[in-house]
């Protein structure tokens, strides 16, 4: 596959997301040998130049074509899309896997540094290779539709009610009868045991094909993909995590303090880890929905985002509509009228979809659309922009030859509209007419609280998804450890349990996260979770603010905008250091920036937490 944005939207199969290869009936006749018997008279290896040229060509036509199979399937999921998505899926990962032995194969030394970097790319774009073996694309891609599919119609009864994601998702929000919340819980974790021998198959196939290019394993690949040797890039993700970790410690500690006091010690103990049901998302992976709960006594309530788009008659497309608005007043083109026709906003009735959010560019030219089963609530009003911000980065890259089309790296890509969307301050939402009135710097404590609980408990989340994955693919986690090793590192990382204590021996509680089944890393929301802190401290600073960080709105400020764009039209063309030195001044990812916009909260939450014993 390709990389991962257009991993995305290809998505379906991660098999395959690959950005890059292609050739061309002419120029691959040219290319590959025939046979061993012929191979004295077999014409020579094309240049270097000549194989890219042909390559690219050659993914580019088949990525269109899958991406076009997958959309079908995603947005009507039935015996035939899986059919015809798989076959596509297949004959791209196929292909590609070839395309990128042959570039691996390629001496770069002398080379002309662009085609070497785009050999460079070829070789690790893949997300999950196929061995070259006959047939082996073909079930790793009918694997992966499958597992996606029982992902994507997942449900499971309650009390004689059928209960999909999104009406788990919906009563995990707003619930807070612990005994609900864990018949929730451990009701959407049934669908997953069913995906694991699947999955374990899935691993061993797509580990032979990394091996097949020179790889360790297929977390090798992963930790490839940054411009820097694998080793280093989880040393480096080690390092972010050290600089976070304070700060989340901190929010965990109030976090569950709250929690003791709302539900007893029955429920939520003092010490110890949080359950994981009580924290208003499946995943725990953003706690936003529990601020009710740990809303800081006595002091100003800041604005309720939800409860303004509902005052104010927002459905999902004025909701999307209110997102071009922002990136409008960057300076950006409206969004195609072909976007409007061709997107999925909400979920169509009678028919089975994909509805995880993502964002696509069918032709990796103007056809951009996103797919989302948008509700009218702040979260998805966030996800509006997170999911603009992938297609404004795709148009804005899509002079670039195919190969680098994509982001700088994946952590880029899922950055962009989170950053324009820390912007949404209360100011902002003045100025479009969601609020009337901006609640004082008395309301900011309670601003930054709802912050963090979004964005720093996000972080461990983020960090673990792909550690585990690691462990996965390497083998020191089995088919037989999966769970346990996900709990080992939930607990470790995020604080964290299961409600009801020890989890059913055939539980394969990762696949009950969206990002497994259907194969798309996860590393990428953790850097992007501090790289948009860092976008935005410097977008902040060249629109001269020198306010608090958290009261910064772009909002409206071209010049910050056409230096945005100067950034994300250099798509993947260049080492990401040069990307975010280009808007930032900075080479390296920094989470300095997260420690800056959360500064005003660190101490009052310390002062909450005096006479706890945080850590669990
Ligand atoms: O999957 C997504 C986006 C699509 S790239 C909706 N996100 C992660 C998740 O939902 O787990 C955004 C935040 C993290
Ligand atoms: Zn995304």
């Amino acid at each position: 596959m390709l990389s991962m944005k257009k991993a995305r939207w290809l998505a379906a199969a991660a098999v395959v997301a690959l950005a890059a290869c292609a050739t061309q009936g002419a120029a691959r006749s040219d290319a590959a040998p025939v046979s061993a018997s012929a191979a004295a008279a077999a014409p020579s290896k094309p240049s270097a130049p000549a194989f890219v040229a042909a390559a690219e060509a050659e993914l580019e036509a088949l990525a269109e074509e899958a991406g076009r199979a997958d959309w079908m399937r995603q947005t009507n999921i039935t015996y035939d899309t899986n059919w015809i998505a798989a076959r596509a899926n297949a004959r791209i990962t196929e292909r590609a896997s070839a395309l990128a032995k042959e570039a691996a194969a390629y001496d770069t030394a002398g080379l002309d540094p662009v085609v070497a970097r785009k050999l460079e790319l070829m070789k690790r774009g893949l997300t999950l290779p196929a061995p070259a073996r006959a047939g082996a694309a073909q079930q790793m891609a009918d694997i992966a539709t499958k597992m996606e599919e029982t992902y994507a119609t997942g449900s499971f009864d309650l009390a004689g009610n059928k209960i999909d994601l999104e009406e788990a998702s919906k009563q995990m929000a707003t619930s807070r009868d612990p005994a609900r919340l864990a018949q929730l819980w451990q009701g959407w974790h049934s669908i997953s045991p069913p995906m694991r021998a699947d999955y374990a198959q899935l691993v061993s196939l797509a580990n032979e094909g990394a091996k097949e290019l020179g790889y360790a394993d297929t977390g090798a690949l992963w930790r490839s993909k940054y411009d820097m040797p694998a080793d280093a890039f989880a040393a480096e993700t080690d390092r972010l995590w050290s600089q976070v970790e304070p700060l989340y410690k901190q929010v965990h500690c109030y976090t569950r303090q709250r929690l003791n006091a709302r539900y007893g010690d029955a429920v939520q103990a003092k010490t110890g880890p949080i359950r994981a049901d009580l924290l208003g998302n499946m995943w725990a992976q953003q706690w936003g929905n529990i601020y009710d709960i740990v809303a800081p006594r006595g002091a100003t309530q800041g604005v309720d985002l939800t409860q303004r788009l509902v005052a104010n008659r927002y459905d999902a497309t004025k909701m999307v509509r209110t997102g071009e608005g922002f990136f409008s007043s960057l300076g950006f083109a409206p969004l195609p009228e072909t976007f409007w026709q061709r997107s999925m906003i909400t979920r169509p009735q009678g028919r089975d979809v994909v509805c995880h959010a993502s964002a696509w560019n069918i032709d990796n030219r103007e056809d951009i659309r996103i797919k989302m089963c948008t509700q009218v609530n702040g979260e998805d009003f966030q996800t509006v922009h997170h999911e603009l911000g992938h297609n404004y980065y795709q148009r804005a890259y899509k002079d670039q030859s195919f190969i680098f089309k994509d982001g700088a790296n994946d952590g880029f890509h899922e950055a962009i509209g989170d950053m324009v969307a820390l912007s949404i301050t209360p100011e902002y939402l003045r100025q479009i007419g969601l609020v009337r009135t901006v609640p004082d710097a008395s309301a900011d404590t309670a601003l930054l609280l709802r912050m963090a609980l979004d964005k720093v408990a996000f972080m461990p989340f983020g960090l673990l998804v792909d550690k585990w994955r690691w462990q996965v693919y390497s083998g020191q986690a089995t088919p037989e450890t999966y769970n346990a090793a996900w709990w080992k590192l939930r607990t470790q990382y995020q604080g964290i349990a299961p409600p009801g204590g020890a989890r059913p021996a055939d539980a394969f509680d990762p696949g009950a996260k969206y990002h497994v089944p259907a194969n798309v890393p996860y590393m990428r929301y953790f850097l992007s979770h501090i790289l948009q802190f860092q976008f935005y401290r410097a977008a902040c600073q060249q629109a001269g603010w020198t306010g608090p960080l958290h009261r910064c709105s772009i909002y409206g400020d071209k010049a910050v905008g056409a230096k945005f764009d100067a950034m994300l039209k250099m798509g993947q063309s260049r080492p990401w250091p040069e990307a975010l030195e280009a808007f930032t001044g900075q080479r390296e990812i920094d989470a300095s920036a997260v420690a800056d916009y959360f500064k005003p909260l660190q101490g009052w939450l310390e002062e909450q937490n005096r006479g706890q014993t945080c850590g669990w």
